[in-house]
């Protein structure tokens, strides 16, 4: 099995992250969506990473779908809860991280694809406006009911915020202040340090 696409992309790190957090080897090919984008239409014609090169041939893309395969692979092993309670607010906080991830990626798309003349404020305050939403309520939710942060114990909610945290402090450090966000940081600071996260370093 191959992971295709750069660390650098949240949605990449995510998978990598998960796939060795839940036991099942793959191996990673750093091919990027705009250096590289040739090499990539050759494996994915849709150009989109993640793409997963499954032992078949298959090739799947988008982090949640290449996720629920994963996570069918590993059964019994998973990075989710089963119980409901646990359940609805896992995916609660993922679909909190995904939003800050994509809504980061927006922004340095916008700054870094679009010529000067062409970039449009009102679409980027718009898209600020929704990380800054995104975030807070990710720093609410981890304030009112820590994640796990251990290799055994981290869920995929935590690699998801870990992820997202990490990605937004990366590319826009100026805009989402670390120090507004204290236990995004601290939670951060942690994740960061389990081999997992170490194994695959955002560059
Ligand atoms: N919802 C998707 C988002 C993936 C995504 O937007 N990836 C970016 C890289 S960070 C990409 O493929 N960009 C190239 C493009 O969309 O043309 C996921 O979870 O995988």
């Amino acid at each position: 099995m191959q992971l295709i696409g750069m660390l650098d992309s949240p949605f990449v790190r995510r998978v990598s992250i998960s796939l060795q957090l839940l036991g099942i080897p793959f191996e990673h090919q750093s091919v990027s969506v705009f250096s590289t984008f040739e090499q990539f239409r050759q494996i994915n014609p849709v150009v989109k990473a993640p793409s997963l090169v499954c032992d078949d041939g298959q090739v799947l893309m988008d982090s949640s779908l290449i996720l629920d395969y994963a996570e069918a692979l590993a059964a019994p092993r998973s990075l989710m809860p089963a119980a409901i309670g646990e359940r609805q607010h896992a995916l609660r906080v993922i679909g909190l991280a995904l939003a800050a991830c994509e809504k980061t990626i927006q922004i340095v798309y916008e700054r870094n694809l679009r010529p000067l003349e062409k970039q449009h404020e009102p679409w980027v305050a718009r898209v600020q406006g929704q990380l800054f939403a995104a975030y807070q309520a990710l720093e609410l939710e981890l304030r009112n009911k820590p994640l796990g942060v251990g290799s055994k114990t981290i869920s995929q909610a935590g690699v998801s915020t870990a992820v997202a945290w990490q990605c937004t402090q990366m590319m826009l450090p100026e805009i989402v202040i670390a120090a507004d966000y204290p236990a995004l940081q601290s939670y951060s600071a942690q994740a960061e340090r389990l081999a997992e996260f170490i194994a695959a370093p955002p560059i």
